[in-house]
């Protein structure tokens, strides 16, 4: 089948860094929408906030006071979901009743002092400085025996869990590699010898000579809603250099990762003219001592919204209980993405 008939019939596409379907419904897409078009939420935030626990001078939930920090601040997370100092145990009660300690640090970074910013509204050079940070905590934290693996990860907007609109992330090393790396890890791995290259390296080489699903590009980074995308305009963005993770960027690269950034999640913001939310984490190779050449550093973008700034998809019916399903495919999503260029919707 050729890939104009694809974008008609329902198919199944495979992710190979997971190794799981999703169903592709494009069919439906074209029912038509009698759906209000909501109004959009303005952004409706002021430079600082007294009540905000993130904003500088401010008292924190957990007591502590926040410095007057005048760019990025880093403090480990009052409320970690994760412990330092968990005791080490094991239960296996026929393989039925299995559970492990688990270790692990929990921080929190501030991108900046600004309560209203965004990483769609920042500098360039304010973002950079956020790379630096994450490549900075990325190598503090691996350089801890115990820690096996680093999440950097936004929640962005109230749809998606985040709990304050003050720009930040949150960051958890672990003892152990999570379910997703570690899915990823293996499909590294057995790519690599079947085809003695690198997955990702062969993906964006194909996605760049195709230029279906490539949404934006630098000299170091591209932004492709992947062949296999599950959210309606999830993206992933890969390093064109075969790096594995932050700490290995050159300067050039962390000033293209700050600009791809920004120019990526303003054309979010541009798509339903909104503060568009989203879940977003960088995958870096796991920290556990070994050099994990094959793995190949990039980010993943969930966003939920679907065709407006209040309809969003569920993961819920047949998804929850059988496998994703999309309807919007990602050729087209990734062509309103392009054409949602780069220059803000409020700067406009
Ligand atoms: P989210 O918006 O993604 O929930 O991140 C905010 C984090 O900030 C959250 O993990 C922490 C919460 O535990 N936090 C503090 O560390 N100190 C506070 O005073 C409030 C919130
Ligand atoms: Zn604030």
């Amino acid at each position: 089948m050729d890939s104009s008939q694809i974008q008609l019939v329902p198919h199944r596409r495979f992710n190979p860094l997971t190794q799981e379907w999703v169903l592709v419904s494009p069919h439906r897409a074209q029912r038509p929408w009698l759906g209000k078009v909501e109004d959009r939420p303005g952004s409706g935030q002021c430079e600082y906030d007294p009540k905000c626990y993130l904003c500088p001078g401010n008292e924190r939930a957990g007591g502590a006071r926040n410095p007057r920090y005048k760019s990025i601040f880093a403090f480990d997370n009052d409320y970690p979901a994760l412990l330092a100092d968990s005791p080490d145990f094991e239960r296996n009660e026929d393989h039925l009743i299995v559970a492990r300690s688990e270790r692990g640090i929990c921080r929190v970074v501030c991108f900046s002092p600004r309560h209203d910013l965004t990483i769609a509204g920042m500098k360039p050079e304010q973002v950079r400085e956020v790379v630096d940070c994450w490549a900075n905590e990325t190598e503090a934290l691996a350089a801890i025996p115990w820690v096996h693996h680093v999440q950097i990860f936004e929640n962005r907007g109230a749809l998606m869990g985040a709990s304050n609109p003050h720009p930040h992330c949150q960051i958890w090393a672990t003892s152990t590699v999570p379910t997703e790396p570690a899915k990823e890890l293996i499909s590294f791995l057995q790519y690599r010898a079947d085809k003695k290259s690198c997955l990702l390296c062969d993906y964006l080489r194909l996605e760049l000579q195709r230029r279906e699903r490539v949404v934006c590009e630098n000299g170091s980074f591209a932004a492709i809603v992947p062949y296999w995308a599950v959210w309606p305009f999830e993206t992933l963005v890969l390093s064109k250099r075969h790096a594995q993770d932050l700490s290995q960027l050159t300067a050039a690269e962390r000033n293209d990762l700050a600009a791809m950034l920004g120019g990526l999640t303003r054309r979010y913001d541009n798509l339903f003219e909104t503060s568009f939310p989203y879940s977003m984490g960088f995958h870096q190779r796991p920290t556990d001592g070994l050099n994990h050449e094959q793995w190949h550093l990039h980010a993943h973008y969930y966003p939920p919204l679907l065709r407006s700034a209040t309809v969003q998809k569920f993961m819920v019916g047949f998804e929850l209980l059988a496998m994703p399903q999309r309807d919007l495919t990602p050729e087209t999503a990734a062509q309103r993405l392009r054409d949602a260029g780069e220059t803000h919707h409020l700067d406009k």
